[in-house]
């Protein structure tokens, strides 16, 4: 390796550090996350329990109810505004959520949760 090839390579990795201190520096941030991109908030429901129980998720967020137990339960709206279908083992319902939300299951009425919109 020639000395100028050397000494080439070593200016390259100065330039390189030097940008990156630059770009840190303006408090450039590298892929920022798109944070009002709707999520996906997953609750099982297993033992007779909706998991968790209570979820804080932001307006326009997904919530899917997943049911993980061999006897079969549904989601309903507290004032029973909405129900959902019953629900097998590993049936799903999903809704988006816009506002908060009291649900309980028809089936096993002690069976409860909540969804809180949180501003953001
Ligand atoms: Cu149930």
């Amino acid at each position: 390796m020639s000395l100028f090839y050397k000494s080439a390579t070593l200016f390259s990795c100065f330039l390189v550090v030097l940008l990156g201190i630059f770009l840190v520096s303006t408090g450039f941030k590298p892929e920022t996350p798109n944070t009002e991109a709707p999520v996906t908030h997953v609750v099982t429901i297993h033992q007779m329990k909706f998991d968790p129980e209570k979820l804080v998720v932001k307006k326009g967020d997904v919530v899917q109810w997943v049911n993980k137990d061999i006897v079969p339960h549904d989601v309903t709206e507290i004032n029973k505004k909405w129900t959902s279908k019953i629900l097998e083992k590993d049936a799903k319902y999903k809704k988006v959520i816009t506002e908060n939300l009291n649900y309980f299951c028809s089936l096993h009425v002690i069976m409860k949760g909540s969804v809180t919109v949180k501003n953001h």
